[in-house]
Order: C-alpha cells, then sequence, then structure tokens
C-alpha cells in the first residue's frame, strides 16, 4: 500500500503543472523566435519526433567567428582550455562571482576547478568548445559558454550532440545581447564537426521546455541551514522537531565499495538495463566515457557499488558534491555550504520495466545511505535531488522538501513530444 500511495504522488509531481510557462510572448524571444527550437504556441504542430531543420550542411556553416563588435566594443573571442591551469583559475573566478544564485541571491554555486574540470573535459570534447569572451587590453575573461560530446537516446531515437553549460556573462556587461552571441559562436564551433542537436538545462522558461523537473532539498546539518537562513522552521513546530526529523542514520543499510575500473563491465550493464526505463537518457558508448563520468573524484564525485555474497554487482549509486557561497553580510560566519547532488543510479531491481515495487524499497536503503555517507563522511550539509529517474520513489519518505527552483530541459534543432516522467540526464547544475 505504501509502495502504491508512493506511486501516486510520484506521478502528481510529475504531472504538477511546473512554471514552465513564459513571461513573454512568442515575439518578445527576439533571439529565441530566430533559432531552430519549438516556439509557444506551435502545440498544433504536425512535426514528428525528428530534427527540426535537417538540411544545413557543412557549407553553410561559416568559418569566420561571430562579429562581436556590433554589441561591444573592445573585447575579442578566445578559446580556454581546462588543462590550462591558469586558463581553469580564470574560469573557476569568472563563475564563482557571476554565477547562477538562488532567487534571493543568499547563495551562489561555487564550483571547484576540479569539478569544472570533470564537467567540461570529458573524452571527445573538442579543444574549441570552451568559448570565452576576453577585454582586449586588461585580457579579463568576462564570458563563457562550454560544449561537451553527448549521446543521446530520446524515446528510441539515438541522438549524437552535445551538452551546453556554464553560460555565463559577467556581471558588469548583463543586457548587452552577449548570451545569443555566445550561443550562435558556440552553435557554429559545434557545427563544424556536423552536430546538429544540443541539449541544455536552465532556470528560466525559454522556448520550449521538453521536460520540467523540480529540486528537493534534504537537509543534513540542520543547524548550519538554518544559521544561513536557507530553511525555516513552520509556524507551530519546535525546532527540536525538526532537527530531529532531518536527524541522519549512522549506519548504513548495505555494504559499499567505491565504483572502480574492475566493476566496469558488470555496472555498465545494469545501467544500460535500468535506463530503459527512460525516455531521455544520457548513454555512454566507451569504457572511456563511462569511467570517466563515474570514477571517484575526492570533493566531486562520490561512487559506489553494492556486491552480493557472490561479488556480483547489484546496485551503483553516485552523487556529486557542489559547494555554495553564502552571500551578504548577515553571514560572515558561514562562507560556504556544501551540497551533495544525487547523480546517477542503477539496480539490478530495475532489470525489468514493472517491478518498480522492489525497486522503490531498494532505493529508500540506497538514499538513506547516501545521506550518511554525504553527511558523516564527506561533510555536506544538505542533499538535493531532482523528480527525475525514479526520484518518486523515495523523495517523500526519505524527507526531501519540494524547493522553489525549476530546471527546465531543452532540445535544439530537435523535436519530440512533451517528456513528462522519464527522464534521466543529469546536467551538472
Ligand atoms: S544555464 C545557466 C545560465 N547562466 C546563468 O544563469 C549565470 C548567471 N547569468 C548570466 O550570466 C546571464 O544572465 C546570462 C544571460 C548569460 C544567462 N539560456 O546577453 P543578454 C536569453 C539561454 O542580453 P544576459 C546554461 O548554462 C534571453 O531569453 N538563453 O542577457 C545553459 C534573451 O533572449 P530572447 C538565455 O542576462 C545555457 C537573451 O538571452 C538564458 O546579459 C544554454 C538576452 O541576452 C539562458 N540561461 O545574459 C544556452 N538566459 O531575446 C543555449 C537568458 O530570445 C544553448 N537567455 O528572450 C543552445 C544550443 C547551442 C549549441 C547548438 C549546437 C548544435
Amino acid at each position: 500500500e505504501q509502495h502504491d500511495e508512493l506511486k501516486k504522488k510520484h506521478q502528481e509531481y510529475l504531472n504538477k503543472k511546473g512554471p514552465d510557462e513564459p513571461s513573454k510572448t512568442m515575439e518578445e524571444f527576439l533571439f529565441w523566435k530566430t533559432q531552430r527550437v519549438p516556439q509557444f504556441g506551435d502545440e498544433q504542430t504536425s512535426l514528428k519526433q525528428g530534427p527540426i531543420d535537417a538540411k544545413v550542411t557543412l557549407a553553410d556553416i561559416s568559418k569566420e567567428p561571430v562579429n562581436l563588435s556590433r554589441n561591444i566594443q573592445g573585447f575579442e573571442w578566445c578559446t580556454m582550455d581546462s588543462s590550462n591551469d591558469d586558463h581553469l583559475e580564470e574560469i573557476y573566478t569568472l563563475l564563482n562571482e557571476n554565477y547562477v544564485e538562488d532567487l534571493s541571491s543568499m547563495i551562489r554555486f561555487d564550483y571547484s576547478k576540479e569539478f569544472l574540470k570533470w564537467a567540461i573535459s570529458p573524452p571527445g570534447t573538442k579543444s574549441d568548445w570552451q568559448v570565452g569572451i576576453r577585454a582586449i587590453v586588461s585580457k579579463k575573461l568576462v564570458a563563457f559558454i562550454s560544449a561537451v560530446p553527448l549521446h543521446l537516446k530520446i524515446n528510441t531515437a539515438e541522438v549524437e550532440s552535445v551538452e551546453i553549460n556554464f553560460l555565463c556573462v559577467h556581471k558588469k556587461l548583463r543586457s548587452k545581447r552577449l548570451a545569443p552571441v555566445l550561443i550562435k559562436e558556440i552553435s557554429r564551433r559545434v557545427a563544424l564537426y556536423e552536430i546538429w542537436q544540443a541539449l541544455y538545462t536552465a532556470g528560466v522558461v525559454l522556448p520550449k521546455p521538453i521536460a520540467t523537473a523540480r529540486y528537493t532539498h534534504r537537509p543534513l546539518n540542520w543547524d548550519k541551514l538554518h544559521d544561513v537562513g536557507v530553511v525555516a522552521v513552520p509556524e507551530g513546530v519546535s525546532e527540536e522537531t525538526m532537527k530531529s526529523k532531518y536527524v541522519v542514520n549512522k549506519k548504513q543499510n548495505l555494504k559499499y565499495v567505491p565504483f572502480s575500473e574492475e566493476y566496469y563491465e558488470e555496472t555498465a550493464i545494469l545501467f544500460k538495463q535500468h535506463n530503459q526505463r527512460y525516455k531521455l537518457q544520457h548513454i555512454f558508448k566507451t569504457k572511456e566515457e563511462f569511467l570517466h563520468q563515474f570514477l571517484p573524484i575526492k570533493n566531486v564525485l562520490s561512487s559506489f557499488v553494492t556486491l552480493n555474497d557472490e561479488g556480483k554487482v547489484t546496485d551503483f549509486i553516485s552523487y556529486y558534491i557542489l559547494p555554495f557561497n553564502v552571500l551578504g553580510e548577515k553571514h560572515k560566519t558561514v562562507e560556504t555550504l556544501k551540497v551533495a547532488y544525487l547523480f546517477h543510479y542503477c539496480s539490478d531491481c530495475a532489470s525489468t520495466l514493472d517491478n518498480d515495487r522492489s525497486l522503490s524499497a531498494r532505493l529508500g536503503l540506497l538514499i538513506q545511505d547516501m545521506l550518511t555517507d554525504a553527511f558523516y563522511k564527506k561533510k555536506c550539509d544538505m542533499f538535493n535531488c531532482l523528480t527525475t529517474q525514479d526520484n518518486g520513489l523515495f523523495i517523500e519518505n526519505e524527507n526531501f522538501n519540494m524547493g522553489s527552483g525549476f530546471l527546465n530541459f531543452y532540445l535544439f534543432n530537435y523535436f519530440t513530444e512533451k517528456i513528462n516522467g522519464g527522464v534521466s540526464k543529469i546536467t551538472k547544475d
């Protein structure tokens, strides 16, 4: 019964109309209305799943960079290289000072350098896909955007694409239409490799989300979060009650070993099987890609497998760690929050499509254990996850609270019906 109740709740989350309504009319999206993306208002389209424009060829793509001086004078394009420490430091500083903040500007992402390196240089990345804009005189980096290769599966179709992330314009150069220029330049550089599709996610509503997920938050270090002001005690409830609600088990339910190369074959098979459940998924074609994504990295990525008595892999689970800067005068004592984000997982309980009853029980155990690891071993203050994958099966039971943030998923130059539920692609934000 409890399982059926959870399933019902999960479905309700998925059906819930998130704030995926645009803030303006299609006509007012001066840039996006010119792009190969589904438009608001074309709901009655006769488009079938597939590329929106399949006619464009390499011959149509300019060999010259997009003109920058039409938007701003005194700046130039540059190509960044995250394996160069100086470049990495510059990207880190730009993002640290100017990247995404929460709605009330209380906290801002502080991606570590190791994290950025992991995220923007997977196998197959091209050397000109980390694009920057610099001031010509001072050479200061003032804007950035990146692309990484991505094999996507959308329903039954495999689509060679890129993932676009870390779009950032310095606060002093906002509203000068630099974002469209960066997007056009990265599109051009990607198209030169004859890749015509992209996936990206954003909190803002643009034409037109193919899926919308909601962030959920599980406090781990209640006192610290309360001090910073990111959690509050509801009226009529004592602080003690809240603290006891979020106590984390000291002991793990299952036995884990860190994921390592020796478990690659078995884990990759399990991963593939489990992912058949989802309509939008990231597929890993080579061992190198899989290992890059999932081998543990200190302070960046924790990943584990559980083994049965015969030593066979039964589950895989991972989370990444993102620090946040606490902004504002009030919180001088607390400078950073460490937040764990659930990443990919797979379980032998999900090897067939309709046995999510046992998956829900197993996921409960796995998640509790990740909370334990994140809090006691990695000193994380909060554990976040999206309403993607099968997360609806444990969100409520494990005390994850619905957040105010939504994450919209977009495809560039690809049409598909809206995917409600069944998303397993995760974009590290
Ligand atoms: S999402 C993270 C985005 N970054 C941040 O939120 C960091 C903090 N903010 C900033 O740095 C700036 O505010 C940004 C906008 C750079 C976001 N995605 O230059 P503008 C449209 C796409 O005057 P600014 C991530 O990294 C906006 O609707 N478009 O504005 C994924 C308007 O267009 P339109 C966005 O505030 C990125 C135009 O830009 C976004 O100075 C995926 C205004 O430009 C956004 N997040 O700068 C990019 N925000 O007139 C798309 C605003 O039409 C990739 N806008 O309303 C597409 C695929 C390309 C590759 C294709 C290959 C095949």
